[in-house]
Formats: structure tokens, sequence, C-alpha cells
């Protein structure tokens, strides 16, 4: 890579701490700062953030100078800025929405909005202080949402990757948010969208499709001028350094006083911060109900909580903060003993090495959150087990669900269930702790920090790559000026143009995107020229096409080849058996009546069933699985299914566009020849088109044609320049 790297989130990876009057910066251990750490301090590259404390304008500048030192910039916020954007948007609006918990929590408030607005502009401006084309931008989480897209205002060609580290919800809980829209192209100015798991890749690409009405193959957006990228990398943690913090002389003291502080009770740990999406009360009733239904435990077993402060200004941590001191203080009066108490509960942050210990000593990690996009400590616990032991008790609601599969899983709402699962886990013989947590730990090892850097970073390279492979294959001013040029210098000339999605938009009732004046004047002015032969090649019926094109001098050929007007009459290709429609009907009727919205169209030698009136997803659904029910019956009945714009189309093999298209170039001697189509159904004329021929796919996805063009509008724009071509070159 050429350009530097800049790393943009909320907070730097370095806190800021007054003391008298001065200010002093001390290294963050958060498993972001670890994995970026080898990527910020590298040559100019830098890292933006907040400095996590307001700070008065006069000492400003002196940070900026501190910081500069360590490659860091800060962006300074004000009270105000903190309380609304930061507090107000992102923790009570987008962390409750996105972590599912829509109408307890969520607050709509304008001038939140605005200040999230103004706020996302203020890291963009910092951004754009620094960066230079060539440079990759790497811009991290919820509260950046709109940075990308803001960079890329300024800076069209740059590099930009956002990550963000909590879940991204259904499109049910997402739509609620008054401002969904904004936040979606916020993050589709960047040209890779990363996630820790699948689901949310789906979520994400499931919005931007119903909200934005984007072009969508799979994971990959197309928008006008670019395409954009999401996919899911499993954020990882340093693995080394927790293994070597468990052995370390430091971290082994601590272990020893923790164990003779508890009288060789057996340990259930729990450590978040504090938030009502990590399940921590349900986590207490679990524990509770543990000991109440197996008393054997009481004595032996303690549940160390660590819940590190976090956000108590926003009421409802507050909250959550009583009602957890509540429950502690009822479990231990009610099950407590002289020398024994059940739950060590801690609100405060310890040290690494503090924590270390106990993940060493922690005979099971209970890390049960309602919802969260990875959760890191699961991983933790996992790379401080060197001797292999322990058991990691994991929600399914965690991301890191989907990769520590050895882990036991349960249900954070299903406390009977989870006091279980404590129980098995207490009891499991160490054999099977040992050949659990080997699995585990390859896994945390494999997939750590460093490489869920790499590989974010390598495929960030490969999308622009292919963006620019795409780039070069749009019809630039100088190519279509290149053709225009040797079409003035041609005098037998055929055009084969396809109908629908390419010549006029789509429309919900196809019966309704019928030619209007203007494309009636591009077409007549085309074929006004006798050098040149003008073929509209659809799948439409010829009924239709006659109607429609009857009266102008083009050549018609509709149902994708089964029916031709050659010297002004209609002919079907011979011998053609349309028997099998008997069999293929009765299944798309039983699809239409499953699938409101669907209907079927009947053509003379092809069954077709239109999805477009359908609501997204449920489509796509249906479309997928009567492809596979279709495969099943056409089996060698010597049809084709061929799924286009919302339509899937069966018919016979001999029938398709690039068979009629060969067919006519056969006819004659053409020494210019020029397609343009938009679906899979054109493929196969652009296939038949001779090497030295123009071919033009509509959109950008992948194609046999040489050039795309984005819209119709752009395609009657080339073809309209064709006439003025002679006349200039003549
Ligand atoms: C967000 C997403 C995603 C905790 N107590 C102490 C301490 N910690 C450290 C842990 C761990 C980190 O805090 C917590 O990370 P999590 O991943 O568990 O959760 P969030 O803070 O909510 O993080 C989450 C993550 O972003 C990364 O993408 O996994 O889903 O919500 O590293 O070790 N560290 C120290 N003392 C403590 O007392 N030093």
């Amino acid at each position: 890579m050429t350009g530097k790297t800049i790393i943009v989130s909320n907070r730097l990876p370095v806190k800021i701490q007054e003391k008298e009057g001065v200010y002093h910066s001390s290294a963050s251990e958060g498993g972001l700062a670890t994995g970026l750490g080898s990527v910020y301090q590298n040559g100019d590259n830098v890292w933006i953030g907040w400095p996590g404390t307001e700070i008065v304008p006069e000492k400003q500048q002196e940070i900026i100078g501190q910081l500069h030192e360590l490659s860091l910039l800060p962006v300074f916020l004000s009270q105000q800025e903190i309380s609304e954007y930061y507090e107000g948007f992102s923790n009570e609006v987008l962390w409750p929405i996105f972590h599912y918990y829509a109408s307890t929590y969520s607050n709509y408030r304008q001038s939140n909005w605005e200040f999230y607005q103004q706020v996302n502009q203020k890291f963009a401006d910092a951004v754009l202080s620094v960066a230079k084309p060539g440079d990759t931008i790497w811009v991290h989480d919820y509260q950046l949402m709109l940075v990308p897209a803001l960079v890329r205002e300024k800076l069209p060609d740059v590099s930009i990757g956002f990550f963000l580290h909590i879940p991204f919800p259904s499109f049910e809980l997402f739509h609620l948010i008054p401002w969904r829209n904004e936040l979606l192209q916020g993050l589709l100015g960047a040209d890779l969208v990363g996630f820790h798991t699948f689901d949310d890749v789906q979520h994400f690409t499931h919005s931007c499709a119903r909200l934005l009405n984007v072009n969508l193959s799979a994971n990959i957006i197309s928008l006008s001028d670019r395409l954009v990228v999401a996919e899911a990398f499993p954020m990882g943690i340093d693995e080394q350094k927790y293994a070597s913090l468990a052995t370390s002389d430091q971290v082994k003291s601590e272990i020893k006083q923790l164990k003779s502080s508890l009288n060789g009770a057996r340990i259930v740990l729990s450590v978040d911060r504090l938030d009502y999406s990590k399940g921590i009360l349900q986590r207490l009733l679990a524990f509770e109900e543990l000991l109440r239904k197996y008393p054997e435990f009481i004595g032996k077993v303690v549940l160390y909580m660590i819940v590190v402060p976090s956000r108590d200004t926003v009421p409802q941590y507050k909250h959550l903060r009583d009602e957890i001191d509540k429950r502690v203080g009822n479990i231990n009066s009610l099950f407590r003993t002289i020398n024994w108490s059940p739950v060590h509960y801690f609100y405060r942050s310890f040290p690494i090495e503090t924590l270390s210990a106990l993940y060493a000593c922690a005979d099971v990690a209970l890390v049960t959150p309602m919802r969260d996009g990875m959760n890191l400590v699961s991983k933790e616990y996992v790379a401080s087990r060197t001797d292999n032991t322990g058991v990691l008790i994991l929600s399914e609601m965690a991301g890191s669900s989907r990769e520590l599969i050895d882990a036991m899983i349960v249900n954070p709402n299903n406390t009977v269930m989870m006091a279980e699962t404590i129980k098995q886990a207490l009891e499991m013989p160490v054999e099977k702790q040992q050949s659990r947590m080997v699995k585990l730990r390859k896994n945390v090892s494999k997939f750590n920090v460093t490489h869920w850097v790499k590989i974010f970073m390598e495929r960030l390279r490969e999308v622009k790559e292919l963006q620019q492979s795409l780039h070069t294959r749009y019809i630039s001013e100088v190519t279509v000026k290149a053709i225009y040029k040797i079409y003035a210098k041609t005098c037998r000339r055929i055009f084969f143009l396809d109908y629908d999605g390419t010549l006029v938009g789509f429309n919900a009732d196809p019966k309704k995107a019928s030619p209007d004046e203007g494309l009636y004047r591009i077409l007549q002015d085309l074929a006004a020229d006798p050098s040149n032969t003008v073929v509209l090649i659809s799948g439409r019926d010829y009924q239709t096409l006659e109607n429609w094109f009857g009266h102008i001098p083009v050549t018609l050929i509709a149902d994708h080849g089964a029916w031709q007007k050659l010297n002004g009459t209609w002919e079907s290709m011979p011998s053609l058996d349309d028997q099998w429609k008997k069999t293929v009907y009765p299944v798309l009727e039983t699809f239409s009546d499953r699938t409101p919205g669907s209907f079927i169209e009947e053509k003379t030698y092809s069954l077709v069933w239109h999805y477009r009136n359908v609501g997204t997803g449920l489509g796509e659904l249906r479309a997928g699985e009567l492809i596979n029910n279709l495969h099943y019956i056409t089996s060698n009945q010597g049809l084709q299914i061929l799924p286009g714009n919302k339509v899937i189309e069966i018919k016979n093999i001999e029938v398709n566009k690039g068979r009629a298209v060969s067919a006519m170039l056969h006819q004659s001697q053409y020494d210019f020849a020029l397609a343009i189509g938009d679906d899979h159904t054109d493929e196969d004329t652009f296939k038949a088109m001779p090497d030295n021929s123009v071919t033009i796919k509509v959109g950008s996805s992948s194609s046999a044609a040489k050039y795309y063009l984005n819209d119709v509008n752009e395609v009657r724009g080339l073809l309209q320049g064709f006439a003025k071509a002679v006349v200039v070159n003549d």
C-alpha cells in the first residue's frame, strides 16, 4: 500500500487524566488498541479520536503536541457534544436498538441527532486535515457511522473501511430509527463494511436493500459510482499476551493470594462493563437458582463478579447498578455462612494482572450476555487457560458463540437451564474439560487480533482493486468517442438491443413499461440510416413487440429467440415442444398462491414467474425455493431455468438469444456490431458476438460484456450520439 493508514474511533487508545492542572496520558489495554497498535505506530500512520475527557481550550495545543509524539490526533469535544452525541444519540438510541432493546430504552431526540451529525463532521474534518488521495482510512463503531460518507464526499477515491463492533440488528428493529436511511448512507461511504458475524452482514445488506433501493447481489451492494462489500471479520484478541501473563510471576503471586482468600471454594467468574445487554441480572438469578436447587454447593462455590463502571451518567445504567446491588445483597443475605459469601461483587476495574489471575483461577467462566457483538472476555478466558482446564459457559447471543462452539452454549433468558449448566460445568471431569478447551484455544490462537487486522486490510485492498477493474470497464467519454469514430467509418452495421431494463426502466406491471416518444425517436433515427440494422431482441411475447414496434423499421426477435419477424411476418422456431408446460404450470401456480404479489406470465414457448411486487426478502426466498423445485421437475425435459431481474423464466433449451443472434450474424457480413442488455439472458447475446464488436451491460455486475453503463438514460444517450457521430465525422 502506498499511502498512510488512518484509524478513526470515538476514543483514542490512551487515557488522558488531569492531576493538578497537568494532563497525563497512559496507554489503554483495550483489544482494539492492542490489535491496531502495530498499524498506527508505523511511519506516518495516525489514530484519530476523542481523548476521553473535556480539555480546556488553552490546554488543547499542549495536548495535541503530546499526542502527536504517540501518532495520535485528538478530536476535542465540549460537554454538550459529549452528552448529546455520545450519551444521547450513540448510547440512548443506537446502543439499545442495535442490542434489541427497542421500546424500553431508546429515546429519539432531534437535537441528539443534530449533535451526532455535527460531531461526525468534526471527526471527518480531522480525517480530512491529514488524509491524502492514496491513503487508507479505517473507521470504527456505531458512534461514527456518518464519517465514511462525509470523508468520501471530499476524497472520492480514497480507500475507506468501516467496522461495527456491536451487532447490526434485524430490519424490524433498525427501521424504527427515524434517521435510518442517513445512517446507512453514511456507512455506504465505505468500500468495505465489516461486522463480527454473518448474521450482522445479512441484517445490514437486507436493510440497505429495503430502505435504499440499492442493487444487492449476495454481500455486494452496487451504488451508481462504486460497489461496497459487506463481510464478517470476527475480531480476535492478543492471545499470547493473555497466555504469557497467566504464567508471569506477578500473576502467579496474585493467584496464590486469591486462592488462599477463598478457602478452597471453587470460582465461577463473571466480567463485564456495566450494561443491560450483558445479562448480569439474569446471571445472578441463575446462580441463586443453583444454590437453591443444589444446596450442596453452599460454601463450596463463589460467583466472582466484576462489573466495570461504564456510562453511569445514563439513567438506565444507574438503575441497573441499583438492581445489581439489590440482587447481590439479597443472595448474600439468603445464603451467606460465617466464613463464606456466595457473591463477590466488585463495581470497579482492576489492573490486567488481577484480571489475568482471575481468568487463570476460575473453574468456570460465565459469559452470558443478552446480546453482544463479539465478547472478548470469553476469548480472554480461553487464552488464559494454559493448562487446558476450565469450562466456558457462553450465551448463544454473543457473536463469539459462532466460533467458540466447544463452549457450553446457553440461552441467557433461561435461568433454570443456566443453573443446570453451571452444575454440569462444576462437575465436568478434567479430561472432558481439556478436550473442549484444547479446541477452543486453537480457535482463539488462530483467529487472533493480528489476523483480524490483516484480513480486514487485505480485503479492503481487494475491494479497491475490484472497483478499479470495474471502473475501467465503465464506458468513458474517450471510449464512446472511439466507438463513434469506428461507427462513422463503417457501412454495414448491426445493433442488438434488449428492451426491459435496457431501453426502458422496470415497472411493477410489465404491461405498463411501454415505449415512450423519446425512445421511438431514438430507434427511428438509428434505423433511418440505411447502413444500420436495428434488432430489438427481447424476452417479451411477439404480440407485445408487434403492438409496440410493428410500425417502425426495426427487426424484432421475441420470446428470447423463439419468434422472429422476418420480411414482415412472424415465424416461430421450428419443432419446439410446449407440452412440458402442463407439468410446470401447476408448480408455478402453487408458488403464486403462496406468495402475494407474484404472478405467472405464459408465452408461446416459455413460462415466467414474476416477483417484482413481492416484499424484498420473501420474493428472493421463494425464488430460491422455486428454482430448487424446478430443477427436480425439469431434469431430462430439455428445459432451462433462467433467473432474471425479479423473474424466473422456464423455457426450451434450444431457445436463447445467443442462437438468434448467431443466426442473424451469419446471414450477412457486418463491419460494426453492437449489443446492449441488462440480465442473464443477454449474456448469451454477448457470448455470440464477434470479438471486435462492442458489448455493453447495463449495471456493473459481472458479465461477458466488454463495457458497462449505469442505467437506461446512459444507454439512450449513447444511442442518440450515433446519429450525430456520422455528421461530425463526415
Ligand atoms: C464492544 C462490544 C465486542 C473488563 N474488565 C476489566 C477489563 N475488561 C476488558 C476485558 C475486555 C473488555 O474490557 C470488554 O470487552 P467485550 O468484548 O467483552 O465488551 P465491550 O466492552 O462491550 O466491547 C463487544 C467488542 O466491542 C470488540 O469488538 O466484542 O461485543 O460490545 O477486553 O478484558 N480490563 C481491565 N480491567 C478490568 O477490570 N484491565
